[in-house]
């Protein structure tokens, strides 16, 4: 959408803020023995207390109120029985609805003491969001985002998943523009515009490029890669970016 009205500056505020709520509840409640249901479930109660909608759930009749994905599951897991273990990299994606405005925002984190490696992809994970934050500007080219985070990934020996995107949001989950690339693609000559909500989400992954879906039909997954993603959503304005997820 293109955020125009106080209103929608409001409400696009108001569910970013509860989503950012969840996400940071739910990372800080993510403890060893802990299932991903017992997690998801704290993120319905919270949804419900803030009068909010799980998009998950309600665009796509999701079996959760947030995506949570262990170790090889890249994104869309599906919260269920799996218990959390010490060292596991852990997923947590929170997109939601209030008032017909949505937002999304996902991190990459390590639960207690993990393998020193695991904690770096999720840092540049970070690294390459803000590399593309630099970049999402109004007259801007949208290709800027992903050149800018791709790049970064390069210069820390690791490559981003080219088949998972950023993409717009407000009025929906996922609207147009409808792929925020995590590289450069050269045929994309998309200007951004002032007011445009989009959700930036770059993976960094350390060999493969693709996803694939597993048999459950939701979960993405590699064959041997580790990857971690850092996703916030941002209104893109001439006096410069609003997270609404932080
Ligand atoms: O847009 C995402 O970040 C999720 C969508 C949840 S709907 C089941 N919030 C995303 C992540 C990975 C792939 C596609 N979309
Ligand atoms: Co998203
Ligand atoms: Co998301």
């Amino acid at each position: 959408m293109i955020a125009k009205t106080e209103e929608d500056f409001n409400g696009l505020k108001e569910i970013g803020k509860i989503c950012g709520t969840i996400r940071d509840e739910l990372v800080q409640s993510t403890k060893p023995g802990i299932t991903t249901k017992a997690l998801d479930e704290i993120a319905g109660v919270m949804f419900e207390k803030a009068g909010a909608e799980s998009a998950p759930k309600g665009i796509y009749d999701f079996p959760g109120h947030t995506c949570i994905s262990i170790n090889e599951e890249v994104a869309h897991g599906i919260p269920g029985e799996r218990t959390i273990q010490e060292g596991d990299l852990v997923n947590i994606d929170v997109s939601g609805s209030k008032n017909g405005y949505f937002a999304d925002t996902g991190i990459s984190f390590v639960v207690g003491e993990g393998e020193k490696g695991l904690q770096k992809i999720c840092d540049v994970a970070k690294e390459a969001f803000d590399a593309g934050l630099k970049k999402a500007k109004p007259g801007s080219k949208k290709s800027g985002l992903g050149k800018a985070a791709h790049n970064v990934a390069k210069q820390h020996d690791l490559t981003v998943i080219k088949n998972l995107t950023g993409h717009g949001v407000g009025r929906s989950i996922h609207e147009a523009p409808d792929h925020i690339f995590s590289y450069y693609s050269p045929w994309d000559d998309e200007i951004l515009k002032d007011g445009m909500v989009i959700a930036f989400e770059p993976f960094v992954s350390t060999l493969e490029e693709e996803v694939f879906q597993s048999d459950d039909g939701w979960t993405f997954l590699t064959e041997k890669s580790i990857v971690a993603q850092y996703e916030h959503t941002i209104i893109l304005t001439k006096e410069g970016p609003i997270i609404t997820t932080l």
